[in-house]
């Protein structure tokens, strides 16, 4: 394995990598294990080339293999999320959104996403992201319930008139209310683009309703639950075409030469790949599985004394709200759980009461687990595990003064690393994780 790689510093860290997620439970819900497949094209010599351009309009010569690749892309990308138009040369979520910003939009236009600790993602407007900066972004909110305040959202785009809504999260658990936002862009007059880079996999295998009928524009990552390489995907629908009829070649102009270079294709070429593997019968079994997983992960945390953000969850995610046992306590839990072999992440919740770098929840899904092959028997046990961890370093307090609260992380990490339920935790990941052997064609 990596018998290619002489640099050792580089291998020895690569190796290290493979273990951690072999010897863990990686439930980081963005994160997924693509197939041998995918790493094989991204690891190819598809890497080399330069191919500034789209199919058969190159800057470049040579292009004629990556042509037949990048077209095989578009076609599965269309036949599967059943759009007229597709790109899958965005380098990234981010980067995609960004593409869909400036095919549209002006600076200083009004747009609309939900809030980022509300579940909204960063490119959605947020003040530190270049949407946030260069747009006049107007957030709505999640209810008290931790659902999206369809009412709220409504009520700003009929007063502001937003040019582009968002619907679309990073960390929200339940169904995207896409109808509803289809009609209140109609209402507006607004562009609506779902971002459905969490929900793509479960949109395919049919576990999660479609925005195809109701948004304008889609896009999505291709490595979360849809199981593929990093990269992105920008769509139109025939709703999009209708409105306005230039919308693939003004988004074609932003990504190439608009805003990026050369495409990955390497990338590209694992895209492919994974849009053909996501239209076999064994992804809808797939994706309905992660759904079933993540309802019975929540069902063994709350019945542990775990409260979460709307008190479950419809898609592949989970948000931990540890506010009952105070503020800003994510942190804890992430290194408590790390050190158990068990990987999430701290995150911020609706209403979040301390800050995005020590928020007060925990985010957690089962796309990556699924793939390994977990059931609902081991989300029981998962569950009630991390539940031991919650209530281990639930009375832990962030400390205000900045210094202080360094020194006092360092010992509580190192003091992980001796302590008996934590080790104990460690030996029942390391012997479920046995079990669901991961790349077993990857040979030491
Ligand atoms: N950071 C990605 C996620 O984890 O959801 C989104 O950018």
């Amino acid at each position: 394995m990596f018998s290619f790689i002489s640099d050792s510093e580089i291998r020895d860290a690569m190796k290290k990598e493979l273990e951690r997620q072999r010897e863990g439970l990686e439930m980081i819900p963005s994160e997924n294990f693509t197939s041998m497949a995918v790493m094989e094209a991204v690891g190819s010599i598809l890497t080399n080339k330069y191919s500034e351009g789209y199919a058969g309009k190159r800057y470049y010569g040579g292009n004629q293999y990556i042509d037949v690749i990048e077209s095989k892309a578009i076609e599965r990308a269309k036949k599967l999320f059943k759009v007229p138009y597709a790109n899958v040369q965005p380098y990234s979520g981010s980067p995609a959104n960004t593409e869909v910003y400036f095919s549209i939009c002006s600076p200083g236009d009004v747009i609309m996403g939900l809030n980022l600790s509300d579940g909204g993602h960063l490119t959605h407007g947020w003040s530190t992201s270049i949407s946030g900066k260069v747009f006049k972004s107007i957030a709505y909110h999640v209810k008290p319930d931790g659902y999206i305040n369809i009412q709220e959202a409504r009520e700003l785009a009929e007063k502001n008139k937003p040019r582009l809504i968002w619907v679309g999260a990073t960390a929200y658990t339940r169904e995207l209310p896409f109808e509803e936002f289809g009609e209140i862009a109609d209402d507006v007059g607004a562009y609506l683009a779902a971002d459905i880079s969490h929900v793509a996999g479960l949109i395919v295998g049919g576990a999660h309703k479609s925005p195809v009928d109701y948004a304008h524009i889609i896009t999505t990552t291709t490595h979360k639950t849809l199981r593929g390489p990093r990269g992105a995907m920008i769509m139109v629908t025939n709703k999009g075409i209708e409105k306005d009829k230039d919308l693939p070649e003004k988004i074609d102009k932003i990504v190439f030469p608009g805003m990026q270079g050369g495409p990955h294709d390497h990338v590209t070429a694992g895209i492919a790949i994974a849009l053909d593997e996501a239209s076999k019968p064994d992804f809808t079994l797939y994706a309905r599985q992660i759904v079933k997983n993540s309802r019975a992960l929540a069902s063994s945390l709350k019945q542990n004394g775990v409260k979460l953000v709307t008190d479950g969850t419809d898609n592949h995610m989970i948000l931990i709200d540890l506010t009952p046992f105070g503020k800003g306590l994510g942190v804890f839990v992430q290194d408590a759980l790390d050190a158990a072999g068990i990987t999430v992440n701290k995150n911020t919740i609706p209403g979040e009461p301390s800050s995005p770098f020590y928020p007060s929840g925990i985010r957690l899904g089962t796309p990556a687990l699924t793939t390994r092959g977990m059931k609902e028997k081991e989300m029981d046990l998962i569950g009630a595990w991390i539940s031991e961890i919650v209530k281990l370093v639930k009375n832990n307090r962030l400390i205000e003064n900045k210094e202080e609260r360094v020194e006092y992380l360092k010992k509580f990490r190192l003091e992980l690393q001796s302590n008996t339920k934590v080790k104990q935790v460690r030996e029942q990941v390391l012997s479920l994780c046995s079990k669901f052997p991961l790349y077993p064609e990857l040979k030491d």
